[in-house]
């Protein structure tokens, strides 16, 4: 994943809104909803949330008050917030295998500024940090569990041998609190993938235990891109997030004009979630790691629980561009945007 350095102040000129000091702790105080001061309930469900986040309606709020907090909490993005998911793990090398080493456990995952959910995650980031394979590679993952309940890890959608599927009494025995199991394989499939819990899935995943895979082919092919960019999806306890974060604590995508952008968008959650892209045409050149034989163009790229996409986006249009969920509940309120949204920033 490539790491983008954009101060607040420099997208807010971008955006055209001068940095308004004091404005948004003095302001949320006042008109704030419930579930903008208490995090979700862990274990809630994305039903619950779904009704939860739109049940708000601005009737207990002007216009005047309802337009001020869309601002207030454009203002405060990019958020800060601690954690940062999706960082490539670098693995050890012993002899001609690459050892990645991953251990399950509970931490406080601030999602966005001062809400801090329990989750369950890989090496204490949601998503787990980025597992990254050359096709041919050898690889060992030795999974640690320090959760109170057993879990395991599935490899989705490696070719691994099937013993290393990771489905709790179909090929493995689960991963107890306390244990650890080794997974050996050679990367055989080439493109974007995921690794989750498929113990207790519903649970576990969305509570955080997810990450993405990238498998490089070994014949170097790719789209011309200068950045590749990670998006991952997920909706459960931790509210409807991009990369473990909800807006404003979303990171913006930030290009130079002509640059070519990868997006290796994903869906760990349990809802689908049409991602929209204002401005920038995306091309869809791989679904679930295979590479289309007839690439096409959308603007909005619908992605189901599991799927991946491989959209191409030419940032030849400058400006600050939104890009979030279409399910309007996971993006918009009365409060202003949350949750599912970030931008795209084509900076001359
Ligand atoms: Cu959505």
């Amino acid at each position: 994943m490539v790491s983008h350095k954009t101060t607040r102040r420099n997208l807010l000129k971008t955006v055209g809104i001068a940095a308004g000091a004091g404005l948004a702790a003095s302001y949320l105080g006042a008109c704030a909803r419930k579930e903008d001061t208490k995090p979700a309930a862990a274990g809630g469900t994305a039903q619950e949330m779904a009704s939860q986040q739109s049940s708000g309606t601005s009737g207990e709020l002007t216009p005047d008050l309802i337009d001020k907090a869309h601002e207030t909490v454009v203002k405060q993005f990019p958020a800060k917030t601690e954690g940062e998911g999706c960082l490539p793990l670098e693995p050890k090398i012993d002899g001609d295998v690459k050892v990645f080493e991953l251990t399950c456990k509970e931490v406080d995952w601030e999602v966005k500024p001062g809400i801090k959910i329990k989750a369950w995650t890989y090496n204490g980031t949601v998503p787990g940090p980025l597992l990254r394979f050359k096709e041919g590679d050898k690889v060992r993952i030795v999974i640690k569990n320090e959760l109170p309940e057993s879990t395991s890890l599935h490899l989705h959608d490696l070719r691994v041998p099937n013993k290393f599927d990771g489905v709790t009494y179909v090929t493995n025995p689960p991963i107890k609190p306390g244990e650890t199991q080794v997974y050996e394989f050679v990367a055989t499939a080439p493109g974007s993938h995921m690794y989750h819990s498929h113990h207790n899935a519903y649970e576990q995943i969305t509570r955080g235990l997810a990450g993405g895979i990238i498998v490089d082919p070994k014949d170097g092919r790719n789209y011309g891109e200068t950045q590749d960019i990670m998006i991952l999806l997920n909706d459960g306890a931790l509210g409807y997030t991009i990369n473990g974060k909800q807006f404003p604590a979303t990171k913006p995508i930030v290009a130079k004009k002509g640059e070519i952008v990868r997006l290796r968008l994903m869906n760990t959650g349990q809802l689908y979630h049409p991602f929209h892209l204002h401005g920038l045409p995306m091309k869809i050149v791989e679904i679930d790691g295979f590479p289309l034989a007839n690439p096409w163009m959308c603007d909005t790229i619908s992605l189901n629980p599991g799927n991946r996409y491989d959209a191409i986006v030419k940032a030849d249009n400058p400006g600050v561009w939104a890009f979030h969920c279409h399910v309007l509940t996971h993006a918009e309120s009365p409060q202003g945007m949350h949750s599912m949204v970030t931008v795209f920033i084509v900076q001359e």
